[in-house]
């Protein structure tokens, strides 16, 4: 078994310390930053796919939760860094929207937008069509960011981009979205941009609209 499958097995089994040894043998030996949050990602969609399924429980998405928080406190750095000498420029604005309190992938993508030179105003989690309106109104950005990892939460996204529009800000503004519940369909119908799968996606998206300013 290679270190990527060990990495996923210590997320499903929670054993904080070994993973995180893995991790820190991994930055040592050079391995991308992104490479290694993939594959605790894998770790994480295999954990949601237990609890769907009923073999695990709430407990064990609180603890790989957890287990993901100190990986990015470790990763974070690394993937920040390297936006200190970019000069991508321009404003982004993201959260994760209301009635939804999952904080990890939105937190991978607004270090990842950091670390190409964004400058980033990160919302939180469970944000309200209206926190997102002040935001807009504050800071004026380029792109606007929504994670959503419910289906229960779809209506928040629509909800969202509805309040953008009736107070018009809508216009010059690009809105993406992104988190395990999103898709193209959801874009579609919430009326966003961008559906992006992963933070690379985002970061992609975003970085073409600051080029073509
Ligand atoms: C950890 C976890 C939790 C933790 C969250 C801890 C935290 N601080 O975030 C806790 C325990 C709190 C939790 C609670 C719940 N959870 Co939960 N959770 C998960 C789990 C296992 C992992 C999520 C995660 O962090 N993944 C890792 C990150 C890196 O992946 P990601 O978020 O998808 O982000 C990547 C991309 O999507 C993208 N991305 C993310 N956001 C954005 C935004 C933009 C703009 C872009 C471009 C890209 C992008 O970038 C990231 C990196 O590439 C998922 C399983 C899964 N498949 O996702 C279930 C899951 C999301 N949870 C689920 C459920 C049901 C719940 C609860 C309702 C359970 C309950 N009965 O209480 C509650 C809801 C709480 C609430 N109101 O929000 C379901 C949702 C099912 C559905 N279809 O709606 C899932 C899918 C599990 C399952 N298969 O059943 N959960």
């Amino acid at each position: 078994m290679g270190w990527e499958d060990d990495m996923v097995s210590s997320i499903l089994r929670a054993e904080e310390d070994n993973i995180m040894a893995e991790v820190r043998r991994q930055i040592d030996a050079g391995v991308a930053a992104s490479e290694i949050l993939a594959n605790c990602n894998r770790g994480m969609v295999e954990l949601g796919e237990r609890f769907s399924e009923g073999s695990c429980f709430l407990p064990e998405l609180m603890f790989g939760g957890m287990i993901m928080k100190s990986i990015l406190a470790e990763l974070g750095p690394l993937l920040e860094k390297s936006g200190k000498a970019a000069k991508t420029g321009g404003t982004i604005v993201i959260g994760t929207v209301e009635h939804d309190v999952h904080d990890i992938g939105k937190d991978i993508v607004v270090m990842t937008l950091r670390g190409v030179g964004f400058e980033v105003i990160d919302l939180g989690v469970n944000v309200p069509p209206q926190g997102f309106v002040d935001a807009i109104r504050l800071h004026r950005p380029l792109v606007v960011g929504l994670s959503v990892l419910l289906t229960t939460c779809f209506k928040a996204v629509e909800a969202t981009t509805e309040a953008i529009r009736q107070a018009g800000l809508r216009d010059g503004l690009s809105i993406m979205v992104g988190g395990a519940a999103a898709g193209d369909l959801l874009r579609i119908n919430a009326g966003c941009d961008y559906y992006g799968k992963t933070a690379i996606d985002g970061v992609k998206y975003a970085g073409s609209l600051a080029a073509a300013q």
